[in-house]
């Protein structure tokens, strides 16, 4: 597997972080996941300028223009020949001393992962997914904003930790009002009535990128689409519950803390959305190879 590191296509066993840089020493970067579908990248512009506003937002200054990124990511692709994939864009503060200022990071690191990934058990987008709300509260937006797509994911990471301890795949998380912010690496959607309702970006969900093309798609199926604050109450009486992201795609919630929700199986909007969104994600984007 060929890697992008620093402005260079390397070999995996030679790209390399150094034990000083302080993405790893303090989780403090940014990073984006990003999808390709049949030798196109998906929203590769949209993904480029969240990682801009999430490094604008942390002082982190990217040794790279988003025209430059996106070649990067482009050529990533190429190098391991694929058409189909997972990348990975990661940047962090860069090499420092033993220290958390980040005055002593010289030069940010970027690297580039083209890969696959499988977040969820394949079988479960047809029966539908399990959750649970957890104890741990989503990061306030007064202290680190849930908007910031860092390398510090603990928050979502404990989440997962406490689903997985109660024998589901993921976890629904509350922002300390107690309103549903969001699940551990995805948007949450609920079906009621035949609008279709999320969360707003106050409550603490991520500017998700398939959370806005799902929105627009069901516009454009002439639903009413509403970012209203969500209870536990609202997800245990929606008609339908699904899950939207990079690595999930939409994925159907069929119980929630125990409560079925709908008819316990995935839902007929649920399943429309689904097909508009493979029919889109497979014609659309940024042509790998030219
Ligand atoms: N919320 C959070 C906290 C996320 O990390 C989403 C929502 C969905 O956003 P997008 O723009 O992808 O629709 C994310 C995305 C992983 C992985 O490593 C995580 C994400 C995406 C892809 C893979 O498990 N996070």
């Amino acid at each position: 597997m060929k890697i992008f590191m620093d402005g260079k296509l390397v070999d995996e066993r030679n790209a390399k972080i150094s034990v000083f840089d302080h993405g790893l020493l303090y989780g403090d970067g940014v990073f984006e996941g990003i999808r390709a579908y049949n030798g196109r990248v998906f929203k590769l512009k949209e993904h480029i300028d969240r990682l801009f506003y999430s490094a604008k937002a942390i002082l982190l200054d990217i040794p790279m223009s988003p025209a430059h990124l996106m070649k990067a990511t482009l050529a990533t692709l190429r190098a391991n020949r694929l058409r189909d994939a997972y990348v990975r864009l990661v940047v962090t503060r860069g090499v420092g001393n033993l220290g958390l200022n980040p005055r002593s990071c010289r030069k940010p690191t970027v690297f580039i992962i083209a890969g696959k990934i499988q977040i969820y058990p394949p079988e479960l987008y047809a029966r539908g997914m399990d959750i649970v709300t957890v104890p741990t509260v989503r990061n306030l937006h007064s202290a680190v904003n849930p908007a910031i797509k860092s390398l510090n994911y603990l928050n979502n990471i404990l989440a997962k930790i406490e689903a997985n301890n109660a024998g589901v795949e993921e976890a629904v998380m509350l922002n300390a009002d107690g309103y549903v912010a969001e699940c551990t690496a995805d948007n949450l959607f609920i079906v009621r009535k035949g609008s279709l309702l999320t969360p707003p970006l106050s409550a603490g969900a991520l500017h998700g990128i398939t959370r806005g093309t799902v929105m627009e798609l069901a516009a454009k199926q002439d639903m009413e689409v509403l970012e209203p604050n969500i209870t536990r109450y609202d997800l245990f009486n929606a008609d339908e519950c699904f899950l939207t992201g990079t690595g999930a795609e939409i994925m159907p919630v069929i119980k929630i803390d125990g409560r079925i929700i709908g008819q316990g199986k995935p839902g007929a909007v649920t399943r429309r959305l689904t097909e508009a969104f493979r029919n889109l994600v497979n014609n659309s984007g940024e042509p790998i190879y030219k």
